[in-house]
């Protein structure tokens, strides 16, 4: 608990058997009051090792993507009474000792979105993220700034954590199912007037920790491109888009 508030990580997990272990050692749980992952059928055996580890685990019987895994995430977070939801990844690449302070962003009050920066400080480059990615994300990131009207380090780190009072108001099933999912998000935080904070966290990069190409990435990329157009189009009333909406459709808010 954090400021009385019930606080749960969600691990979106593929193909994690390797880092789990490691990560799910550094989260606090004297803060952490919850623990869930959800495995996208895995070929390797983490969902037998979440299991080992007592973390309360899911699985998709058919893999739907990184997307649809965060929306089971998010789902199952808000049915277990959770107040303030951390994303962490499992494969390590995001420094779990810091679920602490992304959690207090949001307990203060001040953010209903908070995120874990690998830009902001040492910086990506140190901690192994290649130059291509690097260039791409500097170049998405201003971009999105400029056509959003907001002002971050990094739209594209997968360390973040949520109010549930965020959770419940986003229309997040009709985001994809796939990578695009966590710049709809974004994009939605800020549409239903959200305010996000942004907090330094080192990176790593090993093979382990980084399964997309460049061709996945590229899909990203325009992914990203096409969420900043149709975000503009709407706040200028040229298009009507459900993700943008009252009547979107949303997460239930308790047991499922
Ligand atoms: N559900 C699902 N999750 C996936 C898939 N591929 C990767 N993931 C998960 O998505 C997250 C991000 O994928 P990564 O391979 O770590 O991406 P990355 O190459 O590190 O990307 P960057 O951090 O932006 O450099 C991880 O938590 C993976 O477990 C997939 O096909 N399906
Ligand atoms: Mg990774």
């Amino acid at each position: 608990m954090i400021g009385g508030k019930r606080v749960c990580v969600v691990m979106p997990a593929y193909n994690a058997e390797k880092t789990l272990r490691q990560t799910y050692a550094e989260v606090d749980r004297a803060l952490v009051d919850d623990v869930i992952l959800v495995d996208d059928a895995s070929r390797d055996h983490t969902l037998e090792l979440a299991r080992e580890l007592n973390i309360h685990a899911l699985q998709h019987p058919k893999n739907r993507g990184y997307g649809g895994n965060q929306k089971t995430c998010y789902r199952e977070a808000l049915a277990r009474g959770a107040d303030i939801v951390i994303m962490l990844h499992p494969d390590y690449q995001y420094s779990p000792r810091l679920v602490p302070a992304l959690a207090a962003m949001v307990a203060s009050g001040h953010f209903d979105c908070a995120l874990g920066s690998r830009i902001l400080g040492v910086g990506a480059r140190a901690g192994g993220m290649p130059l291509w990615k690097y260039v791409a994300n500097r170049f998405l990131t201003a971009f999105e700034n400029f056509m959003l009207g907001y002002k971050l380090a990094e739209y594209h780190t997968g360390f973040r954590a949520f109010s549930r009072k965020l959770l419940t108001t986003l229309p997040l099933e009709e985001n994809s199912d796939d990578f695009v999912f966590d710049n709809q998000m974004l994009a939605q935080t800020l549409w239903f007037g959200f305010h996000i904070g942004e907090v330094s966290c080192p990176t790593r990069y090993f093979a382990e920790a980084s399964s997309i190409g460049f061709r996945r990435s590229v899909t990203y990329g325009f992914g990203v491109l096409g969420t900043c157009a149709e975000y503009r189009l709407a706040r200028w009333g040229l298009v009507s888009s459900a993700r943008y909406s009252d009547s979107g459709k949303r997460l239930p808010q308790g047991a499922v």
